[in-house]
């Protein structure tokens, strides 16, 4: 179903006023049962448009949905695309306000930095190597808008895909000198690990999850372009975090990336 230009919008100004407010929403399908995935991605635009018109810069993209772990824990199987703006950006290491998240959960991820545009639709992964200037560890933190944190495949697009915050590893390193299907990754929670998993469980290859993305930007008549950064999917299962917590991610032979709650 498509929606009336007027209710897209009314939808996308709920979903930034629940995470303005840091409040929980009834999910979109309950209200509009037929909403479909390519007007749920309008939304997220129309979202996407709410948040520029205010100040906030688009520095990226990210896939979610692109693990098994995930697609387990959240009960949705298919790869999905949001976007990041500067406001999601933390600083490695820093503290991050919980007053200012509805449930926040931490994922580990591989992000690339993209040195060249990337447009579909026949995106690969080689391609996408070829034009990834490096790549880094990333934590995402997501926190949906939706009470208690359940969806669907459109309710959680036009979420843009619960993207709340992220941190990437300070040190870059190239795609030339590493195996990502078999690059390893262990996320700690207060000094414990949590979670582990390698590069692999991410479609089979981050970069292949990269190209995907590639290809529905292009379904939708968009590019990645140069510059962007890219999460390319939690390799875990995301994982519950509150005020104290201090979390940290260590990937094979590409450093670590840390997040602290307060
Ligand atoms: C949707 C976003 C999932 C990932 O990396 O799989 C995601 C969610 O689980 O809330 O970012
Ligand atoms: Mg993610």
């Amino acid at each position: 179903m498509t929606l009336d230009p007027s209710l897209i919008e009314d939808c996308a100004r709920r979903l930034l006023a629940a995470e303005q407010d840091v409040r929980e929403v009834t999910k979109i399908t309950d209200a509009h049962p037929q909403l479909d995935v390519a007007t749920a991605y309008d939304i997220q635009d129309c979202l996407r448009g709410l948040k520029q018109a205010a100040g906030v810069r688009i520095v990226g993209m990210k896939m979610g949905l692109t693990s098994k772990p995930k697609m387990q824990q959240m009960g949705v199987d298919t790869p999905i695309y949001g976007f990041l703006g500067d406001d999601n950006a933390v600083d490695d290491g820093a503290l991050v306000d919980t007053a200012r998240l509805i449930h926040p959960k931490v994922e580990a991820e591989i992000a690339f930095v993209m040195r060249e545009t990337l447009s579909g639709p026949d995106c690969d992964a080689a391609r996408v190597l070829a034009a990834t200037d490096y790549v880094v560890p990333a934590i995402e933190l997501i926190d949906s808008r939706y009470e208690n944190f359940r969806f669907d495949l459109p309710s959680v697009i036009a979420d843009n895909t619960s993207a709340a915050r992220y941190v990437l590893g300070s040190r870059p390193t190239s795609v030339d000198d590493l195996d990502l299907q078999t690059l390893g990754v262990v996320m700690e929670k207060n000094g414990q690990v949590v979670e582990v998993g390698a590069g692999a469980a991410v479609l089979g290859d981050p970069a292949g999850a990269v190209a995907m993305l590639v290809n529905m930007l292009a379904a939708r008549g968009a590019v990645l372009p140069a510059g962007s950064v890219v999460l390319s999917g939690a390799i875990t299962a995301a994982v519950a975090v509150a005020a104290g917590d201090n979390v940290l991610v260590r990937g094979d032979g590409i450093g670590t990336t840390s997040m602290r709650f307060a």
